[in-house]
């Protein structure tokens, strides 16, 4: 017994020395968890997440570390950590804005690999040098709530940082933006709105009604009762309707401060019964300082809280609501000076291949600190063409998931750009629900969107 209670001490002084000089000594985890899905495959390649609980002491940076068993795998491109491999072993490094995991915390991050052979689950996953044995146990999928999104979360509310359902439970809504209204309103109608609702399983409808550019300011009174139109046909179809003023050029918001205010007056006064209507005052103030679009927010908000005193209203933010960013400031000049109203959120929009890591840390950073919503957003670059980039829309979805963060993706449309769902044509037609009429963007949106809501109902 002695021999044996020796033995341990020496084992424990070795394996004490070890923990001190690793460079991993100060993130002392304990154990991990691993739920690793091939989330879709094709001929040769997948695409894979993996999600890494801490179930040891906190840690602040860590390496996730795991074997491809097959000669063949490979990972071709990962995202919200760094990727390296060398034969089997593949080595993922946190990033800035996920370095830290509380005990109970998880990160996500994901790659598309290629393979020869079979594709085999990795094996011998480790987080800091110690080995993920946590319960592998699937997690139950999310209980489908009955009810459509507005029936189960009814009128919403800012609390904190999030947006809240009517039980003071966070939610996110997962949805599309029309492109304008002014070009491809035969996009909606009820054959359109019928399979947002019930192929995508949207939450969230964003009408985006631009005021120039052959917008609202050729015909007030024309648009405005469109606007309401697709509002009513969001509502019979329990979806959220997002009444976007998409101010654009100029990018002062302030040009159209009289405009804003006749509009917002009109819809608010017409719409205030509602509980599926959100209101988004500035589509993307550009050329303008924060102070600017912060005296326009608190002359515009007083309009809407008149006549709609418990509407969510969402602010857009510098730099085409980037938070500033792409001006090269960022989130702090708005918590340092915020808007002067209650029951608001502040727009942050990006564009998947012009807009990555940077932005992503700077909306993880904000989103403790804010309440965010992303009303726009491309898989595209931010020229609304280009190639789609999956890789980093899939990090953002992600990010945004993982925070709760709402959503609405452009565009629910047929224009003939990468950003647009449909293919040119479609709305000609009167099929909106086969994967025939889908773009790129649009199957990718879709397989995100249609995924069960796990809203929370008491
Ligand atoms: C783009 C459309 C494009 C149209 C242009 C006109 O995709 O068809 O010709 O507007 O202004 C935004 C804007 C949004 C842009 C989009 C893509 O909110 O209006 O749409 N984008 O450029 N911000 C970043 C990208």
């Amino acid at each position: 017994m002695k021999r044996l209670l020796a033995l341990v001490a020496t084992c424990a002084t070795v394996l004490g020395l070890t923990a001190a000089t690793s460079p991993q000594a100060t993130a002392a985890a304990t154990g991990c968890k691993i739920d690793y899905t091939v989330t879709s495959q094709w001929t040769g390649g997948f695409q894979a997440a993996v999600k890494v609980t801490n179930l040891g002491a906190p840690v602040t940076g860590w390496t996730l570390g795991f074997a491809m068993p097959d000669a063949g795998q490979k990972v071709v491109q990962g995202w919200n950590a760094t990727w390296s491999q060398s034969g089997s072993a593949v080595s993922v490094a946190g990033l800035d804005w996920n370095r830290t995991l509380a005990t109970g915390a998880a990160a996500e991050v994901g790659f598309t690999g290629s393979f020869t052979g079979a594709n085999p689950k990795p094996t011998a996953f480790t987080l800091n040098g110690v080995a993920c044995t946590g319960s592998l146990e699937e997690e139950p999928p999310p209980v489908p709530s009955d009810g459509t999104p507005v029936d189960v979360n009814g009128q919403l509310h800012v609390c904190g940082v999030n947006l809240c359902n009517q039980h003071d439970r966070p939610v996110q809504l997962r949805g599309m933006s029309t492109h304008g209204i002014q070009w491809f309103d035969q996009c909606y109608n009820p054959a359109s709105l019928d399979a947002l609702a019930d192929d995508w399983q949207s939450d969230l409808f964003r009408i985006a009604m631009y005021v120039q550019e052959d917008g609202y300011e050729t015909d007030p009174a024309g648009f405005t009762a469109r606007v309401n139109e697709l509002v009513d046909m969001a509502e019979a179809r329990g979806m959220y309707a997002l009444i976007d003023f998409h101010t654009l050029t100029p990018g002062d918001p302030n040009y159209n401060l009289q405009r804003a205010k006749t509009f917002f007056a009109s819809v608010a006064a017409r719409n205030a019964g509602k509980k599926n209507v959100i209101y988004e005052i500035a589509n993307e103030p550009n050329g303008v300082s924060w102070s600017g679009i912060k005296n326009y927010a608190e002359q515009v908000i007083p309009v809407i809280r008149a006549a709609d005193p418990d509407a969510v209203v969402i602010v857009g933010t510098r730099g085409w609501s980037s938070l500033g960013v792409s001006d090269g400031s960022n989130e702090s000049e708005i918590v340092n000076s915020p808007v002067n109203a209650t029951n608001i959120m502040y727009a942050f929009h990006f564009y998947a291949a012009s807009h990555k890591d940077d932005y992503r840390s700077a909306l993880s950073r904000a989103a403790s600190q804010l309440p965010l919503f992303v009303s726009e957003f491309g898989t595209v670059s931010a020229n609304g063409g280009g190639a789609m980039d999956r890789a980093s829309t899939t990090a953002w979805l992600d990010l945004l998931d993982q925070r709760k963060i709402s959503y609405a993706n452009w565009t629910y449309s047929e224009a003939p750009e990468s950003s647009a769902a449909f293919k040119p044509g479609t709305c000609n037609g009167s099929d909106y629900s086969s994967s025939a009429v889908l773009t790129e963007s649009g199957a990718l949106l879709k397989s995100r969107i249609s995924t069960p809501d796990s809203f929370p109902t008491s």
